[in-house]
């Protein structure tokens, strides 16, 4: 349609105008502000950070209160939430954590039901240790649709079992075999894969309640080989342990079973973390 002069520019600026809208709305619609990543990756080779595992089963609601008010008091980085196999809503427990303390939330997925919008972001895990199909793709593609839909910050993790002494429940429930414990070259070469397939953090786990956490030899192979932050957890019990593998590399140490067991070695392992 011909306008005179005039309208013809103002037409054309509405045209940019709408195409200008679109554009935003495209961005803000997909781009969601990495902040926790950011956060990581910020504080690379500076200062490990230290994740408090809270399995929500676990939890009463005077010990999560009593855990709150201590992880803010000792600087807990973040609270990581989840398990193999849970039953609890995770939006109650989100909800207390929120009122009580601005510690970022990450999901810990064990499964799809352990999902929540409420949380700041998730460890997308790919069991990339094991040759379960559901685990290393099946579940994800699943939970694609309605994580892109969420405000949720997505973590592509490189998630990689290992031998913990005796079975963990990731082992049960995934149906997967851990990587043997003297198998250093396999959990390398694991994680270089993992981190050339996209992975934005590798993750060495030996099991909740393991009897041997992930050795520090291990640890630092793995982390000579990739450049990706590095979680580890698994078993972790004693200041000792705690140093080893802060000592060998780890960059974001996770306890979750040493801590419900007494509240007081949160000081004492986040004071080592964190002056490594
Ligand atoms: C995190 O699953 C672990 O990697 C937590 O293990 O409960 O033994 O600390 P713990």
């Amino acid at each position: 349609m011909y306008f005179p002069c005039k309208f013809n520019e103002i037409y054309v600026c509405f045209e940019k105008l709408a195409n200008l809208g679109n554009y935003f709305r495209i961005v803000s619609d997909m781009t969601i502000i990495p902040k926790i990543y950011n956060r990581l990756t910020a504080s690379l080779n500076k200062q490990k950070l230290f994740a408090v595992l809270i399995d929500p089963d676990k939890q009463t609601n005077d010990g999560l209160s009593l855990l709150i008010e201590s992880s803010n008091k000792c600087e807990v980085d973040f609270f990581l939430l989840g398990g193999s196999l849970i039953s609890t809503a995770l939006d109650k427990i989100i909800d207390t954590i929120r009122q009580n303390s601005s510690i970022p939330v990450i999901l810990f997925p064990g499964s799809l039901l352990q999902i929540s919008e409420k949380a700041d972001a998730i460890l997308l895990l790919s069991l990339i240790s094991g040759r379960n199909p559901d685990f290393l793709i099946g579940h994800q593609v699943i939970a694609a649709p309605l994580l892109k839909r969420s405000r949720l910050e997505v973590l592509p993790t490189g998630y990689i079992l290992i031998d913990g002494g005796k079975m963990s429940s990731v082992e049960y429930i995934s149906n997967t075999k851990p990587i043997p414990s003297d198998k250093v070259d396999i959990v390398v070469a694991t994680a270089i894969a993992g981190e050339m397939l996209g992975k934005k953090l590798i993750y060495l786990e030996a099991g909740s309640g393991a009897i041997k956490p992930v050795s520090a030899q291990i640890i630092s192979k793995v982390k000579e080989n990739i450049s990706a932050p590095l979680i580890a957890g698994g078993g972790l019990t004693t200041a000792s342990q705690i140093k080893k593998i802060c000592m060998a590399g780890a960059d974001i140490i996770v306890v979750g079973t040493a801590i419900e067991h007494d509240i007081n070695r949160l000081k004492e392992f986040s004071d080592i973390i964190h002056r490594h």
